[in-house]
């Protein structure tokens, strides 16, 4: 019998048990009660375009070969993955739109919550984009960058790429995409285009369609990497922070408030408030306060920034609400299970949705406007506070489960580690143990959790694999959390997991950086719009070799993809040229044209190519050799 709980957290074996007491269902039990899943749906053979269907293209070749409009398999599976990775660059451009326009009233001096809290990154955004810095004051220079930002969503010129592409990726990388008309104009234009296309009776060539779903998946690129830049100069740009990730990070003698979606122009306001209103929670019979904690990428914003500690990655969010212990979850946007608020009627927690296109049935909805910041932020924590008071402690149960973790690695931050070893030419240190072979290579592991694997378990399988294979490993998002979570963002995974060229290198650095120790493991690089940070490392190395990313012995993994963000993101991922291993198979093996085009056709085009391995352990092997070879090529 299939085991029901798969997870390698063990903060989840600690508190399904708990569940099931409670007669709560969790994300583990409507799997269960999901399976057998639709055989059609997995091989993205399903077509719901129209409302002739659905149609179903038979995968054995007995039954129909075409839907009823004459789409064959092709077509079907190349349309389907398509649209996700549209609706992930929706997804992330939208949460780049919301921090853009911020930004742009902040300039106007309209936001008084809100502030430039880095001027340096902002000049050198700034520089980066071509705006003239001199002589002007830092709103002033807030808003021409936020409305040179916004006009990658406006631009109606399709001769002109967006602004944030051409200022991101290597000189080579960006002639490639410019041959090959990959390189997106406007965002939004992007996105509506992949909606057209894909409407019935419109674009039916498999090949043309994932070409112009690798354009959308790099307006996805373009959304996040401006959702990056901007949230850094308005909030701060992350540096090296020590805290705690996992569940018993939640605290019995505090008011203990979640924060949990993605986007930071609320959970920062709340970190602000909670300080100022701490004596109320205290008053309230709370000894230690207010207690923040986050959930999913939301959570890797304020933990790289404030070293917030992380209770839960996404697919153990449910758990957060089963210690009894927590008074209200606050929900922004994204990845966010609407089972919570049923959840959290079992127990005493305030649901609290935020966001006007994002609410759930039956959750509280407190919502949210920049000009309202502060009032907002308190309101929730007040509504906090007198949840607590109906908080019962005899069901409190907060597994005792935390591991120290290390986050905070920008890539200016890493730049800053490696300038203690070579302040003249940061660069040069990584790049001779590149060179020398203490370090083989640079994996980034980005992406989801995912029911159809055993959560948590093939990051962690494959990231001490190429651990030990001396290749330096980065993480973002979900991936991020499972690291943090399983203690493997701390020094210690260094000391027990490294290879010996690595060892040295991180223990070198981090030496130097004033860390008394090695860097940690796994690198923490942010949430999954923080992808764009691992690509501001590479570039800066490709451009200084001038050489393409698909050249550098780089990898990206994404064990557990779900989202359509993900799929958008490992899209660019091959876009840009990086191998890019998935864990979970993709909803396109129907077709073998798809397939074939995502796995082979792509790497004539684009350099990158996707490698689909389940098995983590023989993923890692794969992951290893892929390094090898892009060596070889180098002669290294
Ligand atoms: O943006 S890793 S499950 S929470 S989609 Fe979602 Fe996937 Fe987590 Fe963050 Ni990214
Ligand atoms: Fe069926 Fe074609 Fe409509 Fe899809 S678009 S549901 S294949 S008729």
């Amino acid at each position: 019998m299939e085991i029901k709980v798969k997870s390698v957290d063990p903060a989840v074996a600690a508190l399904c048990p708990v569940a099931e007491r409670e007669g709560v269902a969790t994300v583990f039990d409507r799997n269960q009660a999901q399976q057998p899943q639709c055989g059609f749906g997995s091989l993205g053979l399903c077509c719901r375009v129209c409302w002739k269907g659905p149609c179903r293209i038979d995968p054995f070749g007995d039954g129909p070969s075409e839907g009823i409009c004459g789409a064959n398999r092709d077509t079907i599976a190349a349309r389907n993955v398509t649209r996700m990775m549209a609706a992930g660059a929706a997804g992330h451009s939208e949460h780049g739109r919301h921090i853009a326009l911020a930004m742009q009233k902040v300039g106007k001096g309209e936001l008084p919550a809100y502030s430039i809290r880095d001027p340096k990154k902002l000049q050198a955004i700034a520089t980066r984009l071509g705006i003239e810095t001199q002589g002007q004051d830092t709103l002033s220079l807030a808003y021409q960058v936020a409305t040179l930002t916004l006009g990658d969503y406006q631009n109606q010129d399709h001769d002109v790429a967006c602004r944030w592409i051409e200022a991101s990726l290597p000189a080579k990388r960006l002639d490639k995409l410019k041959s090959l008309h990959a390189l997106p104009h406007n965002i939004d234009a992007t996105v509506a285009q992949i909606m057209a296309r894909t409407h019935i009776g419109c674009d039916a060539d498999p090949t043309n369609l994932f070409l112009g779903g690798v354009k959308g998946a790099l307006a996805d690129f373009n959304g996040m990497t401006l959702a990056t830049e901007l949230s850094d100069a308005m909030f701060g740009t992350p540096a090296p922070v020590v805290t705690e990730a996992n569940i018993g990070v939640i605290k019995a003698d505090a008011i203990n408030i979640a924060v949990n979606g993605h986007n930071p122009l609320l959970s920062e306001v709340i970190c602000e408030m909670a300080d100022e209103l701490n004596q109320d929670a205290i008053a309230a019979g709370a000894p230690l306060g207010i207690n923040i904690v986050g959930i999913c990428c939301t959570g890797n914003e304020v933990m790289m920034r404030h070293g917030v500690p992380l209770a839960t990655n996404y697919l153990s969010q449910e758990m957060a609400i089963l210690t009894g212990a927590l008074d209200a979850m606050v929900l922004d946007v994204q990845c966010i299970m609407p089972s919570l608020p049923q959840i959290g009627d079992c127990f005493h927690t305030e649901v609290i949705t935020t966001m006007g296109d994002n609410k759930i049935q039956g959750a509280r909805h407190v919502s949210f406007k920049e000009e309202h910041a502060r009032e907002n932020a308190a309101q929730i924590i007040r509504l906090a506070i007198d949840a607590y008071r109906r908080r019962d402690p005899n069901r409190i149960n907060i597994p005792d489960i935390k591991r120290t973790a290390v986050v905070g690695f920008s890539a200016e931050a890493v730049v800053d580690a490696l300038a203690k070893v070579n302040s003249e030419d940061p660069l040069q240190p990584l790049l001779d143990n590149i060179t020398n072979g203490n370090i083989q290579g640079i994996a980034l592991f980005a992406g989801c959790n995912n029911t159809q694997s055993v959560q948590d378990n093939s990051y962690q399988t494959i990231a001490k694999k190429l651990a030990a294979n001396n290749v330096l490993l980065l993480a973002t998002g979900c991936g991020a959390g499972a690291f943090a979570k399983g203690g493997l963002m701390n020094q210690q995974a260094t000391e027990a997991y490294a290879g010996d060229g690595l060892k040295a290198v991180l223990t070198a650095v981090g030496e130097a950086a004033g860390l008394n120790g090695p860097l940690p493991l796994v690198l923490h690089m942010g949430s999954c719009v923080d992808n764009s940070r691992a690509v501001t490392l590479a570039t800066a190395l490709a451009e200084r070799l001038n050489l393409d990313l698909t050249d550098l012995p780089l990898v990206a993994s994404a064990p557990e993809a779900m989202s359509e963000k993900a799929v958008a993101i490992a899209s660019w991922s091959v876009a840009l040229g990086l191998p890019t291993h998935l864990g979970t198979m993709p909803q396109v093996t129907g077709s073998q044209v798809v397939t074939d085009l995502m796995t082979k056709d792509a790497e004539q085009l684009f350099g990158g190519y996707f490698l689909v391995e389940t098995d983590p352990e023989v993923a890692g092997d794969k992951l290893v050799e892929v390094i090898r070879r892009k060596r070889a090529a180098l002669g290294l």
